[in-house]
């Protein structure tokens, strides 16, 4: 394949005489080049500058052998549904954590501790997760939780940050898709707020189809932190998409695509305008508190109508207007805006925060008066991300670029005055979706790490195939200008991540033996009248046998132990070694049976043991020079 068929790599040229936004125009934007399929490139550039521009900025990123990065990464696993842990800057990958995924590594999907936290979703082994926050106290991390939403089976999970294990999960009721997922902020995470993307009939029980039907909606979804419980429902009118909370507590804002309702392309880019939809969560608490709420097919959920009545404003919501088919929704670190990003439009929709309470209050005469900017930024903004410093960082992703403007100046030359808000626009590889500046969702927005998340990598890596990696890009944004200091070619499909300082983060260095994480298997455990830390022994309940046993390197308690032929088997282990990185394993050969076991852990999985004769079990995790001896015998009597 020659480099000129290689479309939408540096190589590539606007056709002649036309420059390549001339030749796209905002209005053909967009159909062909959203698909990003289109013949035009990116900028014009050589190799030799990039060599260049990577060796300086190469001694920024380098965190030598035995040093630590300065923050923690975390990754969504898009449609792979994990959560990915690196270190920034030096984009070295830490940890992953299964989440709606299976793992043969950690036995996440397979031990009881997992299927526990999965519960009836468990069934499926799927997931997409775009997502990842974490909570925050006063408007700054607190390093307790990091949320996660599933678009593929509309679910959120939780994940503690202590030790970093999925520890909850919820099937958000009667919405399809989760997609937008934000933290309340101030004063602290009480909410998850999910967006339910997809208008769905009510109930979805096959009566209807019809999308144009009052009894067809979608739902914005808040959801207790603390329990991992429903809060509430507001129905909306349109679809959602993204979403962000503010730094008062009070409004939390969301993105809507399909105001059209439609079923198709063609009908949802047929408005100008969607909107976004803000939320007024001190009213819709206040009406649950007073009783005036409904429910929605059956389900138990307290549930407001957010919708408009022949065009009058419910009082838990309000409509704004921007253009078209707008997508991320972001809330500046200063506590000022809400800013929605226009995709199908060139522009950004700056709304300002400070004008809701009399958006609500009905002193505005038209909602779009809360716009205070409405900045041309260039082609197929995504997400906007912020430095502390008053500018914003958007993706363009049709433009594969990363736009740096001034917010202050953007509003002044709203109001008509001679000023160029954009600062500088960088090339990404290619096609960027997300970004992420560190600490942007604070008030303590730093300003010194950009992350730009890339959806095509083409021609940045050894060519793997026809799939090919995505590219997290590293920018370093501490100075005037915009560097790209770092590829990092990663596996489907991290479309969202998260900063947060070292600092702000603690983890546990090993389990403590009453953690609740595995408090459910100590309990049977007792009921069995077993010591955990001491006991190998193996109890018969029928046809039920539950092994138990400690793991201590290089040896398990037990090195043998017997049931007959189409017993239910439960191995529960107990590491009872208390050095820090000494986990263990236990697999079962031959039986889909695999799990970790680390330092003052339990951990149990469950069998049918439905093969007669002596199957060995072995620890998986690399634990001691006698590793490999660390084994044992399930003699299986025949039935
Ligand atoms: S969305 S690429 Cu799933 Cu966050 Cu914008
Ligand atoms: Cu224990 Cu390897
Ligand atoms: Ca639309």
């Amino acid at each position: 394949m020659s480099d000129k068929d290689n479309n939408q790599g540096p190589q590539d040229e606007a056709p002649k005489g036309l420059s390549r936004r001339g030749f796209l125009g905002t209005s053909a934007v967009a159909s062909a080049a959203l698909a990003g399929a289109t013949a035009l490139g990116g900028t014009v550039f050589t190799r030799e500058s990039w060599a260049a521009a990577a060796k300086e900025a190469r001694s920024k990123i380098h965190v030598a052998p035995g040093e630590l990065d300065e923050y923690y990464g975390f990754w969504s696993g898009g449609h792979q549904g994990e959560v990915r842990v690196l270190g920034v800057p030096s984009m070295r990958e830490l940890m992953r954590i299964p989440v709606f995924n299976v793992d043969s590594a950690t036995g996440w999907g397979l031990t009881n501790e997992s299927k526990r936290v999965l519960g009836d979703s468990g069934k499926y082994l799927n997931g997409d997760c775009h997502h990842p926050h974490i909570s925050m106290t006063d408007g700054k991390y607190d390093g307790k939780y990091l949320f996660i939403n599933d678009k593929a089976n509309s679910r959120v999970a939780r994940i503690r940050l202590d030790i970093m294990k999925c520890d909850k999960m919820l099937t958000v009721p009667n919405v399809q898709a989760i997609h937008g997922l934000r933290l309340q902020k101030v004063p602290y995470t009480k909410y998850v707020f999910a967006n339910g993307e997809f208008v769905i009939p009510h109930p979805n029980d096959g009566h209807s189809f019809d999308l144009q039907d009052k009894n067809s909606f979608t739902m914005f979804n808040a959801i207790d932190a603390e329990k991992m419980e429903m809060a509430f429902q507001v129905i909306v009118d349109g679809n959602l998409d993204n979403a962000d909370m503010d730094y008062s507590g009070r409004y939390a804002a969301a993105t809507c695509y399909n105001s059209e309702k439609a079923y198709d392309l063609g009908g949802m880019m047929r408005n100008e305008r969607d909107w976004v939809v803000v939320f007024n969560i001190p009213a819709i608490e206040a009406a649950i508190k007073a009783g005036k709420f409904i429910h929605v097919d059956g389900d138990k959920t307290p549930v407001v109508d957010g919708r408009k009545v022949d065009g009058k404003d419910s009082p838990f919501t309000r409509y704004i207007p921007v253009p078209k088919n707008p997508h991320g929704l972001n809330t500046s670190s200063d506590g000022k805006y809400f800013i929605a990003n226009g995709k199908l439009s060139p522009t950004v929709s700056m709304i300002a925060i400070d004008r809701l309470d009399d958006l609500f209050a009905g002193k505005f005469k038209d909602p779009r008066e809360v716009i205070v900017a409405e900045p041309e930024l260039g082609l197929g903004p995504l997400h906007t991300t912020f430095d502390g410093r008053g500018n914003a960082y958007t993706t363009l992703f049709i433009d594969s670029q990363v736009v740096k403007w001034n917010m202050d100046e953007a509003v002044r030359a709203y109001k008509g005055e001679k000023v160029n808000y954009i600062k500088q626009k960088l090339d990404v590889h290619y096609q960027p979706g997300h970004n992420h500046a560190s600490l942007t969702e604070t008030s303590e927005a730093d300003g010194k790490w950009l992350v730009v998340l890339c959806k095509f990598s083409k021609d940045r890596f050894l060519p793997t195939g026809p799939l090919h990696p995505e590219n997290d890009q590293l920018i370093d944004i501490s100075g005037e200008e915009m560097k790209l200091v770092h590829d990092g070619p990663a596996f489907a499909e991290p479309h969202d991540c998260i900063l947060a300082r070292r600092d702000q983060i603690k983890t546990q260095k090993i389990w403590k033996r009453d953690d609740p994480f595995f408090a459910a298997t100590v309990a049977i455990a007792k009921k069995d009248g077993i010591n955990l830390e001491t006991d190998n022994k193996v109890i018969r309940d029928g046809k039920k046998v539950r092994v138990y046993m400690t793991s201590m390197a290089p040896s398990y308690g037990l090195n043998e132990f017997t049931v007959k032929q189409g017993d239910e088997v439960t191995v529960t282990i107990t590491n009872i070694d208390q050095i820090e990185d000494v986990s263990h394993g236990f697999v079962m050969t031959n039986h889909g049976v695999s799990m970790e076991i680390s330092p003052q852990q339990t951990s149990s999985i469950t069998f049918i043991a439905d093969k007669p004769g002596l199957h060995w079990y072995y620890c998986s995790w690399f634990c001691h020079a006698l590793h490999m001896e660390m084994v044992g015998r399930m003699k299986v009597e025949r039935a």
